[in-house]
């Protein structure tokens, strides 16, 4: 009788056994909390979505992607500190706040660094973007991939901004970063440093006049409800960081390793695609819901840019020069390349 249960028992756990695909045997069962500053039905949204898909298919189901949104974990700076600390997994943050970290990143703060997606893409994903990457881990971060916060412009309750001299006076939010607050302060404003989770309230209680940031994080944060102008400087361009903890990384398997360098990367594709295809739209919406829209004429984009350059040579050596170098002589090798950008 004995044998006979034995046989019936093993049946069954041979059974069990093969109902689960055998590479998803390998994997432990695990949630992995990732957090971000803005709102879910931002682009980030869309790539959290198709990561954590991913994730699930690869695994059995045994590795969960939970996003919590809205700072809820804390800001860029604070989530980040926590990976740091092995006491979160992972984080989606601008580079910007970061800087204190690691200095070298400030390069993608310079004002009017990039001039279009392609260009930001071919630095972030190519030589350039992996020195970073390693550059990071030697602070307790492993960056995934870059995903895409965009190119950024300004809103304002108080005027128009048609040239650079229209930001004298006007009190503009700007990240904890020292490249921003020297940009903005260059051209006239009283640039206030604060943190993304405090400046819907700042703007509504009219403590600050007006914020920069790009067009999808613009709408899907409602600034809309608290700003009336929304002019089209493109003055920056910041990218996403998608960063594990080094600490919490060292503990996983390769297996589970490869399981999200892959899948951030199917989240990046898919972030990029919503964020562009996300700004179109969000103009149109910020638009209907009475926005006064300007964009810079070319003149005045071009007197913008070049009264920012001074914010380069003040931040070179802060940043590292052979990092502004190096980045200026890619994008050399990349417009040769591609006259038309
Ligand atoms: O977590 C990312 C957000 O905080 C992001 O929107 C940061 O662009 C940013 C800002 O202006 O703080």
């Amino acid at each position: 009788m004995k044998l006979k249960s034995w046989l019936l028992a093993a049946t069954a756990a041979i059974g069990l056994a093969a109902a689960v695909p055998v590479a998803a045997q390998q994997f432990e069962s695990r949630t992995i909390r990732v957090s971000n500053g803005v709102n879910e039905d931002h682009p980030v949204g869309a790539g959290v979505r198709a990561m954590a898909q991913c994730a699930a298919q690869r695994t059995g189901n045994r590795m969960r992607v939970q996003g919590f949104w809205g700072g809820a974990l804390g800001g860029d700076l604070q989530a980040t500190q926590a990976l740091r600390a092995g006491t979160q997994e992972m984080v989606v943050t601008s580079s910007s706040p970061l800087v204190g970290i690691l200095p070298a990143l400030g390069v993608f703060d310079l004002p009017f660094l990039f001039a279009n997606e392609a260009e930001a893409d071919a630095i972030l994903d190519g030589e350039f973007g992996r020195d970073m990457t390693q550059r990071l881990e030697g602070v307790g971060l492993v960056n995934l991939a870059y995903w895409e916060n965009g190119f950024r412009n300004a809103t304002n309750s108080r005027r128009a901004i048609t040239k650079w001299e229209d930001f004298q006076g006007v009190r503009m939010r700007v990240m904890q970063n020292n490249i921003f607050l020297d940009t903005f302060r260059n051209m006239g404003s009283n640039a206030i440093p604060m943190a993304f989770g405090e400046v819907f309230t700042a703007l509504e209680t009219r403590a600050i006049d007006g914020q920069e940031n790009p067009l999808v994080t613009i709408e899907t944060s409602r600034m809309n409800e608290v700003q009336r102008y929304l002019s089209i400087t493109r003055h920056a361009y910041t990218p996403f960081l998608v960063l594990y903890s080094k600490t919490l990384w060292d503990r996983l398997s390769p297996a589970e390793q490869e399981v999200l360098r892959t899948c951030t990367i199917e989240g990046r594709d898919a972030q990029r695609r919503a964020n562009r295809e996300g700004n179109d739209r969000s103009l149109q919406t910020l638009r209907r819901a009475g926005m006064q829209v300007n964009e810079l004429s070319a003149p005045e984009a071009t007197r913008m840019r070049e009264h920012a350059r001074t914010v380069w040579d003040r931040h070179a050596e802060q940043i590292g020069r052979d990092v502004v170098a190096r980045m200026g002589t890619e994008l050399d090798r990349l417009r040769a390349a591609r006259p038309g950008g």
